[in-house]
């Protein structure tokens, strides 16, 4: 646990094949918390907007090769630096803007909480009169924030999380633990909801695209990983769009108010 008992969003991870039907699945949850009045927003892994991401998409989409080892590590550097709340300071000196910190954000909170009410979202740059610590201009570029977010009441919907990452890399044959590694340390989801479609059926759905990993036969391989991660805790919901909706939407609710009520968040594969 990493110590939270307040009232908290929840960590929802959806994971699947493929075309399993994650994408329009996590869009209905969103509607569907936000209907009910909850703070909610989506998310999803890979994030190819950040410089890591694009890597990451570069890789996908055939235009780069990397080593298996390499990309695994890219992914999971992908959900670190959302995970992580990052300040970068920049102090405008005459006409310089000069780099005055960089790193976590031990000792800002205060600055942080201040930030907040100004919008936290990605790459957002906030220009500040002053601070108390007496600097004339201060511009903050906030980064993050899993942890944020959830500790604000709001509620992720994410798209793909670690377990893709192990999925995907060990159904190339790098070692499970291996994968499992670099991933440890991250928040660990409240619920994963896994969507189960047979591979050939996946396949038959809007057909692949050019990406990286959209063969029957690797995601055949995906879905045996997915077997061997999974545990009782995963919620594996079953075909068929309109049941599936429905009964996403209960667990999800159920644990959305477990959350509310103070349930600690906890670390991935600690
Ligand atoms: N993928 C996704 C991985 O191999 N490792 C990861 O950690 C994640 C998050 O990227 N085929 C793979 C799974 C998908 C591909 O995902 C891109 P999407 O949901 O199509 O953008």
């Amino acid at each position: 646990s990493v110590g939270n008992t307040d009232s908290r969003g929840a960590l929802i991870v959806l994971e699947g094949l493929d075309r399993c039907g994650k994408t329009s699945q996590s869009g209905k949850l969103l509607s569907h918390l936000e209907g009910l009045g909850h703070s909610a927003e989506l998310w999803r892994f890979p994030d190819r907007t950040t410089s890591v991401g694009q890597m990451i998409s570069a890789y996908l989409l055939n235009q780069s090769q990397l080593d298996d080892h390499t990309i695994h590590l890219l992914f999971s550097a992908n959900r670190w630096e959302k995970s992580q709340l990052y300040l970068m300071i920049v102090q405008r000196q005459k006409t310089e803007l000069c780099i005055w910190h960089w790193g976590g954000c031990e000792g800002y909170s205060g600055a942080i909480c201040a930030l907040g009410s100004y919008g936290s979202s990605l790459g957002v740059i906030i220009s500040l009169g002053f601070l108390e610590h007496g600097h004339s201009i201060v511009c903050y570029h906030l980064r993050s924030m899993m942890e944020t977010k959830l500790k604000a009441g709001t509620t992720l919907i994410v798209d793909r999380y670690s377990y893709s990452g192990v999925a995907f890399s060990s159904a190339k044959g790098v070692d499970v633990e291996w994968c499992k590694a670099p991933e440890m340390g991250l928040l660990a989801p409240d619920v994963v909801l896994f969507l189960d479609i047979p591979p050939e059926k996946a396949a038959e759905r809007g057909g692949y695209g050019g990406e990286r990993y959209e063969h029957l036969e690797f995601q055949k391989k995906v879905a045996q990983c997915y077997q061997i991660l999974r545990d009782s805790s995963w919620k594996m919901a079953a075909e068929g769009i309109d049941e599936v909706e429905k009964e996403l939407h209960d667990i999800v609710v159920d644990h959305v108010l477990a959350c509310k009520k103070g349930k600690p968040l906890s670390l991935l594969w600690s």
